[in-house]
């Protein structure tokens, strides 16, 4: 048992490394709005990866002081597979917001991460 749980670690943790180091899967370009931006209260959020998600194993939330609002949509995404579009349902207060993802790239491997941006 002890064993087993140890082999899942170890899985565990070598996930965690090459998905840091990784080259073949999906990251994230860019986003909007951009990483430490202030902006006026956005209408959506995009996120763009070096290469096509897949929606369906895709999540993205929005944090404001560690409690999760429930102001965004579901995501949807473009043509080319590259940028998920979240609808933003109504204008969000002044403040400081982290956006939290995971996606599944087209190689099968999880890639998730966040960053943060405020709201004026
Ligand atoms: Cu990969």
């Amino acid at each position: 048992m002890n064993k087993f749980i140890s082999l899942l670690a170890a899985s565990f943790v070598a996930t965690a490394i090459s998905t840091g180091a990784a080259t073949a899967h999906s990251e994230l370009k860019s986003s909007i709005p951009a990483a430490g931006s202030s902006v006026e209260s956005p209408k959506s959020l995009e996120l763009t990866f070096s290469d096509s998600v897949n929606l369906r194993f895709s999540n993205v939330t929005l944090t404001n002081s560690g409690a999760v609002e429930g102001k965004i949509g579901e995501p949807a995404i473009s043509e080319d597979g590259h940028t998920l579009v979240i609808p933003v349902s109504g204008p969000l207060s002044a403040g400081k917001y982290v956006v939290n993802w995971n996606a599944l790239s087209q190689d099968g491997h999880k890639v998730k991460g966040e960053f943060s941006f405020a709201v004026e």
